[in-house]
């Protein structure tokens, strides 16, 4: 395919000139009122909310389109080397008050707005999120575009264009309810179609071998993805760089027109429904073949589209020399998690079987090209996929990753042969990408048999065999018999793949990088050290502080003497000098009540529950997972609200500092444990909040659909959040460092990037509890073997819920989960039991720390003060000079 580049290359500059956007508020209006009347989305000639901000939209998006365009041309003349960051999920929330801010056009259009007799404020709330994430990895990929055109880096993102988006959640009496995400549904105005970019994909069909020798992959499925792009603009610059999201069709002739005359309307319809689907949604159950079958498809789509698209720019910019040795130093692909890696047979298949190079040009080039960030230590959460329906799927692939795959055995065996294969085997079996595959006869007959040969490994002895792992969600249910292998069904394991043809692994929190070299993947480790590095997470300061806390933001502006620190967070140290000034601390608790109060005015609006603003905010908002510990949070509360019952009102005062709990996240829709900690959670609260004795002491809170926008109001107004994971379980968060820039305070295990943002902001400013992640392992054996003696407060907490206190529903087998050893539930797994008195002895210590008004403040301030190590930017300058190798480009 030849694609046309739409840069506007072809367009004479005399008319572009003429074209130029004026920034003053009089001409931001007239363009408003031109969309509206000449681009519109509804009917004619309105300018209710809805019509004024789509008019709003394309307005700023004309500025970004000629960002965007000079950006590209840039890019295409001086031909830099070039990052793609292909992922799954991208978290981009709402986009207006970003570009408008990342444009400095903000008072412009509010002006603007004004008069039109709107407000900017009110505008923006009209933008639905663009919800194409699930949690932190997709939000990480939405801060690191941001940080990459801030920093003038030459890179896109790409991503899937779902049109239901994950899903939205209702909470209902029963729990979490999940309805389709609506978000395209009043159009797009952020979004170019490229309707003249488009690729074919292939699925099924089967290999043969053409007249020159190369295989050729033909017949079976075919469909086209067509780019639909977002600019993505940078923080005082003009560089805006791409989100390619790809959408899934056919051409008007797939269309069966005489079935569909002869009244077999499906079956007419039949091709294009099978491309449709496949951007129905992100991460659809796959329980089921069909399941696993539509995420392959995904997963392929998106690898493959890229591929294409990257390669269609390599060769233009090459200008027709195409020198293939070249491409390393022109494209660097990052992999976010294992999601993107089909790219690396892709790659292959292009390079060998479409240009004609060997295998081994090939495979030097992919090596070069590509990189892996893991994104989890759960060993359920390595994705595997059955060979079998690969097999079908992707023929094709399938043979090149046998090929990987015994080539890498070649190498491992080579490396060996001076220490001996003496029980290599089963290091060998663990390492190699091909799961329950028997090893090729050359290697058996290399190896010293070994009579625990047809094990299959421990870490994976509890898992179920045939599922797939679609999510991080458990998929333990019962501990399975071990099988032998000829039985168990082939599986590719794709984080094998990633680390054998990855240039680079790294883990995503210092933690998390010394897990992943000395335990999750420390075979590779021991051959391939310098393989591996370590990138601490961050967020983008512009939309987590800068944009969301304006008040916070002034003050901060006022107290450093400048807005530098937007670009440069380590300024944010030069605040400790003035942490207990008494002026600052009034202006900065002044700054948060304003952030208190509106979120004050969301919960009201959302769940009907009036809250006290001058009660200490306690939040926790991540995704529902059992190691992420909500369980924990929501079983503290239930203890703290029994004793409460038990005390005399003025006992109570005394002792307990008025708190709200807010609660807010997804749990997947298959996760049925989850599913029933939000239950637990909102059955808390409906009795709690209702329960006079108790007034304003203590309220339970579950809000809502948590997703971008919902963190922009949550986190300038938290004063504690919590991030209590089972050490060793949470690869990074990005939340905390989210909480931590606003001046809240953490209470949290020594896990991920707490350890870090401990480090940065002061131990004394921040609540850490719980068991490390070096002692874990031991905790979970002193538990199988029946000497843990669970606390009587934890006894006590449990037995509470199960006397109904909070309603009929039957918590059996959610409670059952904390309890046994191994056998029924999980034997507590996640070691709330273990990590319990240690967590609400933490809490009492908040409560009196926040009685200590100046000290809390001081507290808060240090917490931003300490928090500019975690900007993206910072993280993304690491992945450009020791990852990608590439340089800025700005544009003049
Ligand atoms: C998160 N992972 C980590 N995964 O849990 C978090 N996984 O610690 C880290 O800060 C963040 O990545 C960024 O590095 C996820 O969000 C998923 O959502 C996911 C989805 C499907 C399959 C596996």
């Amino acid at each position: 395919p030849k694609p046309k580049t739409t840069d506007g290359n072809g367009i004479s500059n005399r008319y572009l000139q003429r074209s130029n956007l004026s920034n003053d508020a009089e001409s931001i209006a007239k363009n408003i009122i031109h969309h509206a009347e000449y681009s519109p989305f509804f009917s004619p000639l309105q300018f209710e909310l809805q019509a004024a901000y789509i008019a709003t939209a394309q307005s700023v998006r004309d500025t970004l389109i000629r960002n965007w365009n000079e950006t590209y041309r840039l890019f295409q003349d001086k031909n830099p080397k070039q990052a793609y960051y292909l992922s799954m999920e991208f978290l981009q929330g709402r986009a207006l008050l970003n570009a408008v801010g990342n444009l400095e056009l903000k008072d412009a259009y509010a002006e603007a707005l004004n008069n039109l007799g709107y407000t900017l404020e009110t505008v923006i709330e009209k933008e639905p999120d663009a919800a194409l994430g699930n949690g932190g990895l997709g939000r990480l990929a939405s801060c690191f575009l941001d940080s990459l055109a801030t920093l003038n880096l030459p890179a896109w993102g790409y991503g899937l264009r779902y049109r239901y988006g994950l899903f939205h959640q209702k909470i209902t009496k029963e729990g979490q309810e999940e309805v389709a995400e609506s978000w395209l549904e009043s159009g797009n105005p952020w979004e170019i179609p490229r309707l003249d970019i488009s690729y074919p994909i292939k699925f099924f069909g089967e290999v043969v071998e053409g007249s020159d020798g190369r295989k050729q992959w033909v017949n079976g499925e075919n469909i086209r993805a067509i780019a639909y792009d977002l600019p993505i603009p940078g923080y005082k610059t003009k560089n805006t760089i791409n989100l390619r999201l790809w959408s899934t069709s056919v051409p008007a002739e797939s269309f069966n027109l005489s079935a569909f005359n002869a009244g077999h309307h499906d079956e007419a319809n039949q091709a294009h429904a099978n491309a449709a689907k496949i951007c129905n949604v992100l991460y659809p159950g796959d329980d089921s073949k069909e399941g696993k079958i539509l995420r392959l498809k995904q997963q392929y789509t998106l690898c493959s589209a890229s591929l294409q698209d990257i390669i269609f720019h390599f060769k233009e910019r090459s200008k027709n020399k195409v020198n293939w040795s070249e491409f390393p130093n022109k494209v660097a692909i990052q992999m976010n998690d294992t999601h993107p890696t089909l790219s690396v047979p892709e790659l292959m298949r292009i390079l060998v079987d479409l240009e004609g190079l060997s295998w081994e040009e090939a495979w030097n080039i992919t090596q070069k090209t590509v990189a892996y960030t893991n994104h989890t230590v759960l060993p359920e959460a390595l994705e595997r996929w059955p060979l079998e329906i690969m097999k079908k799927l992707l023929p094709r692939h399938v043979e090149i990753i046998e090929k990987i795959d015994e080539q890498f055995l070649l190498s491992i065996v080579e490396l060996h042969k001076p220490t001996g294969f003496t029980n290599f085997e089963d290091t060998l079996k663990k390492m190699r990408i091909l799961e329950n595959v028997e090893l090729p006869p050359w290697v058996t007959s290399l190896l010293v048999s070994s009579s625990e040969s047809e094990e299959v490994s421990s870490s994976e002895q509890e898992i179920d065999e045939d599922a797939t792992s679609i999510d991080d969600s458990p998929k333990v249910t019962a501990k399975v018999t071990k099988k032998p292998v000829s039985t168990a069904p082939g599986m590719v394991r794709m984080a094998n793949l990633c680390v054998i043809a990855g240039h680079t692994v790294n883990g995503v929190a210092a933690i998390h990088s010394e897990i992943v070299k000395n335990e999750v993947f420390n075979d590779f480790y021991k051959i391939w050290p310098n393989k591996f590095q370590n990138k601490t997470n961050g967020v983008t300061p512009r939309r987590w502080l800068y944009f969301c806390n304006p008040e916070l933001s002034k003050v901060i502006t006022k107290w450093l003497g400048s807005e530098d620190w937007v670009l440069r967070t380590d300024d944010l140290t030069k605040l400790r000098q003035f942490a207990e000034n008494d002026e600052l601390q009034k202006e900065w608790r002044e700054a948060k009540r304003i952030r208190k109060l509106k979120l004050a005015a969301y919960i009201k609006e959302k769940t009907g529950y009036t809250i006290n603003p001058d009660a200490l905010f306690d939040i926790q908002v991540k995704r529902i997972h059992e190691y992420k510990r909500q369980f924990l949070n929501i079983l503290g509360i239930v203890y703290r609200y029994k004793k409460m019952k038990e005390m005399t009102p003025e006992e109570r005062r005394a002792k307990y500092t008025p708190r709200v709990c807010i609660f807010g996240g997804k749990a997947f829709a298959t996760y049925v444990q989850a599913k029933r900690i939000v239950r637990l959670i909102t059955d808390v609260g409906a009795v709690i909040n209702n329960d006079p004795e108790i007034g304003d002491l203590l309220k339970v809170i579950f809000v809502p659909d948590y997703n971008v926008s919902v963190a922009e109001i949550l986190i300038p107004a938290s004063e504690l959040s919590e991030h209590i994971s089972t050490a060793g379980m949470e690869a990074s968060g990005t939340s905390n460092m989210k909480f931590a820039m606003n001046g809240c305070v953490l209470i949290g295990t020594l896990d991920g990037a707490n350890v870090e943002i401990r480090e940065c902001v002061g131990e004394e400013n921040f609540f850490l509890f719980g068991a490390y992640a070096h002692e874990i392992a031991g905790l979970r054996q002193e538990r199988r073997e029946g000497k843990f003696k669970p606390d009587p407060r934890f006894e006590e907490a449990k037995a509470f819920i199960r006397s109904g206190a909070f309603g009929k529903y039957d918590y059996t087998e959610l409670l059952g989960s904390l309890e046994g050893n191994e056998g029924f539930g999980r034997g507590d797994y996640f070691l709330v039991g273990k990590d319990f008195p240690a967590y609400i002895e933490c809490q009492d210590l908040v409560d009196k720390a926040y009685k200590d008004v100046k000290a809390w403040t001081k507290m808060s301030i240090l917490n931003t003060a300490g928090s500019g190590m975690f900007s993206s930017d910072r993280t993304i300058l690491q992945y450009a000079n020791e990852i990608w190798s590439i340089s800025p480009l700005p544009v003049p």
